[in-house]
């Protein structure tokens, strides 16, 4: 009798543990968005930092050189990298309701290559990026599992209408900047989601996520991004009460631009450089991640997670994902 008392206590502590918001594997590594819903009452704060740096021209899954006789441009891209800075907030009126809203601030840079491969001139932009609002729905909740549907709204508040800026060849009145140099859609985009969470026991936790985001109108330039899907999943290992880490695929795959370039006086060019052709976009990839996750006493978040793509094929010429770097800090009350 004793014993299963014992061992009754012992299950109901275990049992209560598994889905506790304070475990540090009860988010998903730091990539993923909307991965939580929160109790009623409780709202959190989150600021990351992304980093993506890519440098290889692909043609479908393999890479070339990026020069005019390999790729048929005059001006290729030789590297980029992408720098976004996201703020979050996460309020829950209810249990099962959690309402989110994201801004960015984004700053790309460009190197070209001339037709013969060598270095040419840097492109950069930055600005703000696009502003999404959300809600998180809560429709399965056990002792050791969760699950969540979601659907948020992305407002066009990134600039479509980038300028290249003392470009030699650029009239003084200004050259747009390519497509993937531009900060937002310029579209209202929606993005479902659903989400999973499993806790095995106290240690161990495993969740996937699968969602997609439509742009379902032309901007004001006269094109459309393509749209896009995205599976992932995750298993993590908490190696004390306050520090976990995990380890995450995910795959994407995107259409490619819908439409060109075409308000303004000096519409992008598709047949000099290949970043300014819309047939150069669209593609899928695979990322494998290794990530950790930190919650301190007080209820502090801290996380990182660095990816490498192990696979992609681009439609056309593309610069290719190389790795990606997250950081991210979250408080929630
Ligand atoms: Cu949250």
């Amino acid at each position: 009798m004793n014993t299963f008392i014992k061992s009754t206590a012992a299950l109901c502590a275990l049992t209560t543990t598994l889905t506790a918001a304070s475990r540090p594997d009860a988010h998903a590594p730091i990539g993923v968005m909307g991965d939580h819903t929160h109790g009623a009452g409780e709202g959190m704060l989150s600021y990351r930092f992304m980093t993506m740096q890519m440098n290889q021209i692909f043609q479908g899954s393999s890479s070339v050189p990026a020069n005019m006789t390999s790729t048929g441009y005059m001006m290729t891209p030789r590297e980029m990298t992408m720098d976004m800075n996201m703020l979050g907030f996460m309020f829950a009126p209810t249990d099962e309701l959690t309402l989110t809203a994201m801004t960015s601030y984004k700053r790309n840079s460009m190197v070209m290559a001339n037709a013969a491969g060598a270095e040419g001139m840097t492109m950069k932009s930055s600005g703000m990026g696009d502003t999404s609002i959300g809600a998180l729905y809560q429709i399965h909740k056990v002792k050791n599992a969760n699950a969540h549907i979601g659907l948020s709204l992305s407002l066009p508040t990134g600039a479509t209408d980038k300028k290249v800026a003392n470009a030699p060849l650029a009239p003084a009145i200004g050259r747009d900047l390519p497509y993937p140099m531009q900060l937002g859609s310029g579209t209202l985009d929606l993005s479902p989601s659903i989400t999973y969470n499993h806790y095995i026991d106290n240690n161990w936790s495993w969740g996937t996520q699968a969602k997609a985001t439509i742009h379902n109108s032309t901007n004001d330039e006269g094109y459309s991004i393509g749209d896009s899907a995205n599976l992932t999943g995750w298993v993590s290992r908490n190696l004390n009460q306050n520090l976990a880490i995990n380890t995450r695929f995910n795959f994407n795959t995107w259409s490619g631009i819908q439409g060109t370039q075409t308000n303004g006086l000096h519409n992008l060019n598709p047949v000099l450089s290949s970043p300014a052709d819309p047939a150069n976009s669209g593609g899928h990839k695979t990322d494998l991640f290794i990530g950790l996750n930190y919650i301190s006493d007080q209820g502090l978040r801290l996380a990182a997670e660095i990816g490498k793509t192990i696979h992609q094929d681009l439609n056309g010429t593309q610069l290719g994902s190389d790795w990606t770097l997250q950081l991210g800090a979250q408080y929630a009350w």
